[in-house]
Order: structure tokens, then sequence, then C-alpha cells
């Protein structure tokens, strides 16, 4: 499916041809999004919302052009509820310091899952020991599913916020968001959903889930790196302190005072990353052209294809056995760590990651140091799940 638009994954590692499944890390870029950056650099960059001149207004309708975009994608209401971001962390480390720092105090509780990438767990940390603020965390069963009646017991009269993944980047998990974002409602707590994980793969309605706040990175769904998006209810943005000072961000400035820009400007200080904005915008553009069903449907038969064909080793334990999971495929070879996994798969061409994924208390929910991670994309083949079980009978080979 479309794999010719992808020069990167005509290379060849190792004297062997690249099987790239690292697409959870962040995944390739196609020659449309490629020629876009081409095109802007050669074309029309300037600085934007500054210059009366020609090539200042291109670079702004562009700049602009991708927030409406963005906004188009996850059926925002209005164009102003989206911040560009550098990615999710930004985005998170953005909600934290406007939101949690002006309105959460001493005794407040905010509530997390088990399953969270550390981007969403360490930014509340911070303000917990800041503010004396209690962080309490959702379990989860043997097969990586949020406990959904440990969570609705969570919550009391303290609770003043639920940050939540939409999908796991370690084990694949894809939560009922929807659901538990209704729930937090009903208890009249706000909602960040950390869509990192989600938003290359599913379609996602912010209306429909409801969410007060979405995060997710350019580079995991065929954009630049350096770019990242928060969605945000008008009517928290608004509510909310500047995360930055400098230049865009006001509307007035003295030294006796200094009158704050309107939102999205308000959260975007200083020059932005112009061209990996519209670049992000080209990556939406090319995603919504094949269309989100299809990239879901096409992922989720690569998913069940290697989830078959693994299980049927006996050396190997698949960690993350959700009965709704997005395409990640974490796994154990027994009596081999991660890392000699990683190394020889390499060796066969194969990218994956191992490690902890950033994702620990996952790992100590599931006593193991690390696992080794394959995670697909639609361009990638059911040759390419083949590839990836030969190299992984490879290494029982080597080591078994
Ligand atoms: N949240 C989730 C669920 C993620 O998977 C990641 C990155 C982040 C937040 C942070 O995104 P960033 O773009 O700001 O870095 N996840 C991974 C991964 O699984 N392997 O490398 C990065």
């Amino acid at each position: 499916m479309r794999r010719e638009d992808f020069p990167i994954l005509d290379l060849m590692v190792h004297g062997k041809q690249l099987v790239y499944l690292d697409n959870a890390a962040s995944s390739q870029m196609p020659q449309q999004v490629i020629d876009r950056l081409v095109h802007y650099q050669n074309f029309e960059h300037a600085n934007i919302h500054r210059g009366v001149h020609y090539l200042s207004d291109m670079a702004t309708t562009a700049y602009e052009g991708a927030r409406e975009k963005v906004r188009k994608f996850l059926n925002a209401k209005e164009s102003r509820e989206i911040v560009f971001t550098k990615g999710t962390t930004e985005a998170i480390n953005l909600v934290m310091h406007g939101y949690g720092r002006k309105f959460l105090k001493e005794g407040d509780e905010i509530i997390l899952s088990g399953l969270e990438h550390h981007a969403n767990i360490v930014p509340w940390q911070m303000l917990a020991q800041e503010k004396g603020i209690r962080i309490r965390v959702i379990p989860m069963n043997d097969d990586g599913e949020l406990l959904q009646e440990e969570f609705a017991k969570l919550f009391n009269a303290n609770t003043k916020l639920l940050a939540l993944t939409h999908v796991s980047n370690a084990l694949g998990t894809v939560n009922p968001v929807k659901e538990m974002i209704a729930h937090a409602h009903r208890m009249n707590v706000p909602v960040l959903i950390d869509g990192a994980q989600a938003a290359p793969h599913h379609r996602v309605d912010v209306q429909d889930l409801d969410c007060d706040f979405y995060a997710f990175s350019g580079h995991k769904m065929c954009g630049p790196t350096g770019i990242g998006i928060l969605y945000g209810k008008a009517e928290f943005l608004e509510k909310m302190q500047p995360y930055q000072g400098g230049g865009d961000m006001i509307l007035s400035v003295s030294f006796e005072k200094t009158e704050y820009n309107v939102i999205p400007y308000k959260f975007e200080a200083g020059t932005p990353p112009i061209a990996a904005a519209i670049g992000l915008g080209a990556a939406i553009d090319y995603l919504s052209e094949i269309g989100l069903d299809v990239i879901e449907a096409k992922e989720k038969e690569l998913l069940d294809y290697a989830t078959e064909k693994v299980k049927k080793l006996p050396y190997v334990r698949i960690i993350g056995t959700a009965k709704k999971k997005a395409a990640v495929l974490s796994f154990e070879i027994e009596g081999v760590h991660p890392h000699d996994v990683g190394t020889i798969l390499d060796t066969e061409g194969v990218a994956i990651r191992t490690g902890h994924h950033c994702a620990q208390p996952v790992m100590q929910r599931f006593c193991v140091p690390a696992t080794a991670r394959a995670s697909f994309a639609f361009y990638n083949t059911l040759e390419e799940v083949d590839k990836l079980v030969a190299a992984i009978e490879k290494v029982q080979e080597v080591f078994g």
C-alpha cells in the first residue's frame, strides 16, 4: 500500500533489505511530505505573523493553513483550540504548567493509569512534589487492560484531573477513553488524553470524545520531528496561564504591564517550527487521503498475522494481550535479553525497539526489565512480518 511513497524503505542495512518495525517510536515520511518541506524552504520561507511582505504572508498562510488541517483532522470546533508544540511531551508539560500550576493546590489528586509513558507521568510528579498533590494510579489486569471498577473507586472530592493515554506504547492496549472521559466528567474532573499512539492509527474526534485536552506528535504520523499538537477546549485554554514568555504571545508590552495575546498564540512564544508545522499539515493530508479507517484495518491485519505466527513459537511470550490493541507487539524470548534480540534482528535488517519504552511502570507490572517491541505501520507488509518471525527463529538458534 503506497510503499513506493517512502524512499527510506528501500534502504539496505547490513546487506539486507530494511524491515522497519519501529513505527511507535517514529514513523517514516512519504515523498509528498518531504516535497512539501522542500517547496516551503525554496519558495515560501519567512517569519510568520510579522512582515507586511509577500513571503511573510505566504509563510503565515501556510502555517495557519496547517492549523486548520489539524482542526479538521481532530474535528475540533475552532482552530484557536489547536496549539502547535514541539511534541506530545511539550503539550503535556504545557498543560501541567498552564493549568496544573495555576489551578491545582495542596491536597488535590490526579489520576493516571499504569500504562502511561513517562511523558504523562513525570510532569505530574513534578507538580505533585511542588504542590503536595497526590497521584493515584489505575491498575491493570494481566492482559494489560485497565480495571474499570478500580478506576471508578479512585475518584473523590479532591480529584482534579485525569491524565490518560489513549493507546499504550509499550503494550498496544487501546483504552476505552470515551467511557472513561464520561465517567470523569460525571465527577466534574477534566481529562487530558495522551494521543501519541492513537492519532496516527485511529480516527480521533475530540468533540465526540469530549476530552478537555488531547496531545500528539507529528513524527509518529508521517510528519517531521519537532512538531506536535495540544488540542484544548477554548474555555480551558483561555483561563490557563502562558507556558513561555516572549514574542508573538503578547498584545502589548511595557515595563509596567504586559498584555497576553489571545489563544492559541498565547502559548506559541517565539518563532515556532514553521516548516515542521506545514509538514505536519501535509502528513495529515497524506493520511486523510488514504483514510484512517483503511490504515486501521491494514494495521490490524498485520498485528493479527504477526500475533498468530509469534504465538506458535513456544519460547516467545507476548506481553500485552488486551482484546483491543493497536499494532504493537511486545515480547520476550525465554532466556535472552531483549537487547540481544534487538541486535540479532538488526543484523537481519529488522528494526525494532528494545528497552523499557519509557514506560517503566508497565515493565514493573509485568516483572520484566525490558521487552522487544515490533510496531507496525500501514506501509508494512505481511512479507515483512514473515522476516520478523524468521529473525526471531534465528535468535533462538543462536541462544537456544
Ligand atoms: N506518549 C506516548 C504514549 C508515547 O508513545 C510517546 C513516545 C510520548 C508520549 C512522547 O512523545 P514525544 O514525541 O514527545 O517524544 N513514545 C515513544 C516510543 O514508544 N518509543 O519511542 C518514543
